[in-house]
C-alpha cells in the first residue's frame, strides 16, 4: 500500500521549485537521512521548473514527491503525488473544483497508486497558501479538532496537514489533533528554523515539513533532520 510508504516519515524537506538552491546544497540536503523530498510551492511553480528540480533530485535515492498545486506542473516521474485539499477554506476551487477539474484532464491517465490526499488545514492567514485559497484562519482549538476529525474519520484521508507556513506553530494544539487522529498521519509544516523547533514539532506531531530555512540556513535545515532522529529515538 501507498500509504504505508509515508507512515515511517519523520521528517521531509519541502523544496520550492520557483527558489534557487545550488547543487551543492541540493545534494547536502538529499543525503542529510531526511525521509522524503517533497517539491512544491504556492506560486511560481511550472512544468519547466518543476521538471528540472526532479531532474536534480534523481541523481539521489531519497524519495521523490510532486504537493500538485498546479495544473499546468503536474510532471510524471515522482514516486508519489500528494494533493492538497484546503479543509478550510472559503472558495470551494481548493476543496474540489480544481481537483475535479484535473481528473477531467488527467482522471484516465494518472497513476492512482501513487496518489495521496492531504487535508490541509491552514493556520498562518497571513501565508500565501491562506490568500490564495481564502483560508477561514485562524481557527480555535475545536475548528481544528472537527475538521482533522472529518479528514480522518469521514473522508478516511491518509494525512491531515496542519500548516503554518512561515510561522512557528501552537504545539500543544498539534498534539492534540494528533491525539484525535485514528488512520492518518499528521504532517506539521511551518516556521522550523534550526534543532529546537524541529524537536518541538517532531514530538507534537508525526512528519515535519521544514521548507524556509532551507534557503536561510543551509545548516540550521540539516539540523531538523538530526533533531526529528532524535525525537523519535526518545519515542522508543
Ligand atoms: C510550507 O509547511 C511547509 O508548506 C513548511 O513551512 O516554509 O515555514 O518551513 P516553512
Amino acid at each position: 500500500m501507498v500509504d504505508s510508504l509515508i507512515n515511517e516519515w519523520k521528517h521531509v524537506f519541502k523544496l520550492d521549485p520557483d527558489k534557487p538552491l545550488g547543487d551543492d546544497a541540493l545534494e547536502a540536503l538529499c543525503v542529510s537521512g531526511t525521509d522524503a523530498v517533497v517539491v512544491g510551492g504556492s506560486s511560481g511553480v511550472t512544468f519547466d521548473n518543476t521538471i528540472e528540480l526532479l531532474s536534480r533530485i534523481r541523481r539521489f535515492e531519497v524519495p521523490c514527491v510532486l504537493e500538485v498545486t498546479s495544473l499546468d506542473a503536474v510532471v510524471p516521474g515522482f514516486d508519489l503525488y500528494f494533493v492538497p485539499v484546503a479543509l478550510n477554506s472559503e472558495d470551494a476551487n481548493y476543496i474540489v473544483g480544481h481537483h475535479q477539474r484535473a481528473l477531467k484532464r488527467y482522471g484516465g491517465i494518472l497513476p492512482w497508486d501513487g496518489l495521496l490526499a492531504e487535508g490541509y488545514v491552514i493556520l498562518n492567514p497571513d501565508c500565501t497558501a491562506a490568500r490564495i485559497s481564502s483560508a477561514c484562519a485562524p481557527l480555535d482549538v475545536k475548528d481544528v479538532l472537527a475538521y482533522a476529525r472529518f479528514a480522518d474519520r469521514l473522508l478516511r484521508l491518509p494525512i491531515v496537514y496542519l500548516e503554518y507556513s512561515g510561522v512557528f506553530g501552537d504545539m500543544s494544539l498539534v498534539d492534540e489533533t494528533k491525539k484525535t487522529l485514528t488512520q492518518a498521519r499528521l504532517f506539521y509544516g511551518g516556521g522550523i528554523d534550526g534543532y529546537e523547533k524541529a524537536k518541538a514539532a517532531a514530538a507534537a506531531a508525526d512528519t515535519i515539513v521544514v521548507g524556509n530555512v532551507i534557503y536561510d540556513s543551509l545548516d540550521r535545515a540539516l539540523e531538523t533532520v538530526r533533531a526529528a532522529k532524535d525525537s523519535a529515538a526518545g519515542d522508543r
